[in-house]
């Protein structure tokens, strides 16, 4: 009937409207965001939120499935879920246009309390995009709405009988469908007001994104500019023997764009060098520190390889990396400060080091100052920290999963102590403390690899930072344990490359690694999840020779 016709007509207009005032409302809020806060936008906003409260198995599982898109399908979702609902109001607004409006607004307070909320706000401002957006967002979908709500009343008051389509015979009804809406509604005007309500906003985000990249231009030109001082302590060797040359193994240096990335930044943190200040404070510090970059690199540097690990990584997983940093001792700096470790006294057990993106990790004092190279470090693999791994200072300490220590884009330490304070992981299910687990890894090769039988190189890497590695053994199905060739050590913080020539015979086969740390402990093969304090297990691949 073509009665239902119209209707279906108002109901795909209305959701159309709702769906444009929807986008309309996200790009102003994008504009607003630019000159704002880039982290102000709502769903930046409302994705930090998300992530903090997400449960860490969940997180977990997220970063597995999605590696360094996590973040990327996290957006995806708001924007999915932000369509669904905003389609929703658009339907909602034809019986009643203002509720459908006042649903936008309200939408827009739910982001601007989730920017207001998030740790690094800056405060009202911050409220602006989301409730900017939403004021556009609502006032458009009011103004489109409109003509389609008069037009359903029209023909509500019109008594069926009168409708000259039901009393017209098919055959001899007009061929395009009856205006959907007819008094006062124009299918071609409600389009081409829908069209520019969506160039408008299309400008509005386009501009937004320019100038928010145009401003974080500032961060990325002040690390062009820095130039790194020579270490006064440059890395020892590696020496020779320390890479081994095997097809598909990690290379011994992890290079920076390789390097695994995980963060709760949906924006990076864009600081310029020059804005930088870190400030050393808190229980018995008895000179406050408050340094500037120009200051930190002008502290004799020193070059380190380390490997960096997090706890998130699965037996097997991608989620380790070793570069060559470039920084400042921490333990150097907290004894100028007049920090004293615990067993020497001192008041604070935990460090608590604080991003400009409010995010906290809390390492021991006693690690830190035991005389390991706990960094502030500057530099990575002898560029600039980029800015995906903490420009223009982050924290690296040789031992300790990165959620406890490796803090990136760092601008606060504060001395306290277990007791009194919990950082972010810890409020989410992670360990108070967490030293990096032994761990050996096959990268080649690959799961399900058809090698043709006869010798076959497998290796990989094997990790057990601030111990060492010292022996690192294969098994091939229910055979012995064999002693793999280990590369040469770097240091006990670096990971260490091992290679076993296989002599495989047709078939398939199970590889089992296992490594020994320089304690003597052999790596346990009982499964642990990630959750709390890291994995534990044995890394094994199944390939079929032949
Ligand atoms: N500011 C900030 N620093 C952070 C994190 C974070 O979410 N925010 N994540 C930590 C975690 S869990 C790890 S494993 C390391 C990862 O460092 P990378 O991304 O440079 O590899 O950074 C740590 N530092
Ligand atoms: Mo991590």
């Amino acid at each position: 009937m073509s009665i239902d016709k119209a209707a279906i007509e108002r109901g795909a207009s209305a959701s159309l409207a709702g769906l444009v005032s929807g986008y309309v409302a996200l790009a102003l809020a994008e504009l607003v965001s630019a000159g704002v806060r880039p982290e102000a936008g709502p769903v930046t906003a409302v994705g930090g939120a998300a992530i903090d409260r997400t449960p860490a198995a969940v997180k977990d599982w997220a970063i597995r499935s999605f590696g360094t898109d996590d973040k990327l399908v996290l957006q995806l979702g708001i924007l999915a879920v932000t369509a669904l609902l905003a389609t929703a109001l658009g339907l909602l607004a034809l019986r009643r246009r203002r509720t459908g409006a006042a649903g936008v607004l309200l939408f827009g307070l739910v982001g601007a309390a989730a920017a207001l909320n998030r740790p690094d706000s800056d405060g009202f401002a911050d409220a602006l995009p989301s409730l900017a957006g939403a004021l556009a967002g609502a006032l458009v979908l009011y103004a489109l709405i409109g003509p389609l709500v008069a037009a359903a009343r029209a023909e509500e008051a019109v008594p069926a009988a009168a409708r000259p389509e039901e009393a017209v015979p098919l055959a001899a009804r007009p061929q395009e469908a009856p205006a959907a809406a007819r008094p006062g509604w124009s299918r071609r005007r409600f389009l081409l007001l829908t069209g520019a309500a969506a160039a408008l906003g299309t400008g509005a985000g386009a501009a937004g994104r320019t100038l928010t990249s145009s401003r974080s231009g500032d961060a990325v030109a002040s690390r062009a500019a820095v130039v790194l001082p020579p270490p006064a302590s440059p890395a020892p060797g590696p020496p020779p023997g320390t890479a081994l040359r095997v097809p598909g193994i990690s290379p011994f240096t992890t290079p920076n764009k390789d390097f695994y990335r995980v963060d709760t930044a949906l924006v990076v943190p864009r600081v310029p060098a020059d804005t930088w200040r870190l400030r050393i404070h808190g229980k018995g510090v008895a000179r406050e520190l408050s340094l500037t970059f120009e200051e930190l690199l002008a502290r004799p540097l020193v070059e380190r390889d380390i490997t960096l690990t997090c706890v998130s990584n699965e037996v097997g997983g991608p989620y380790a990396g070793n570069a060559r940093w470039l920084g400042a001792r921490l333990g150097d700096l907290l004894a100028e400060a007049g920090v004293r470790p615990p067993s020497r006294g001192g008041p604070a057990d935990q460090l608590v080091a604080r991003s400009v993106d409010g995010m906290t990790l809390g390492a021991p004092v006693e690690d830190v100052m035991d005389g390991r190279e706990a960094l502030l470090a500057v530099g990575m693999n002898g560029e600039p920290l980029p800015l995906d791994h903490g420009f223009p200072v982050r924290m690296v300490v040789p031992g300790l999963y990165g959620y406890v220590s490796a803090c990136k884009w760092i601008e606060d330490i504060e001395l306290t102590t277990f007791d009194a304070y919990d950082p972010y992981w810890v409020r989410r299910e992670w360990a108070r403390k967490a030293p990096v687990k032994t761990q050996a890894r096959i990268d080649t090769p690959k799961p399900f690899a058809r090698p043709a039988p006869g010798t076959v190189m497998v290796a990989g890497v094997a990790w057990a930072q601030h111990r060492g590695i010292d022996r690192v053994e294969i098994q091939v199905d229910d055979g012995p344990w064999q002693e793999t060739d280990l590369a040469a050590e770097a240091t006990r913080d670096t990971w260490r490359q091992w290679s076993y020539s296989w002599q495989a015979a047709p078939g398939t086969h199970t590889l089992t690694v296992r490594a020994t740390d320089r304690t003597g402990e052999t790596q346990t093969e009982r499964r642990a999840p990630t959750v709390p304090d890291g994995a534990t297990g044995r890394h094994s691949v199944v390939v079929m020779a032949g």
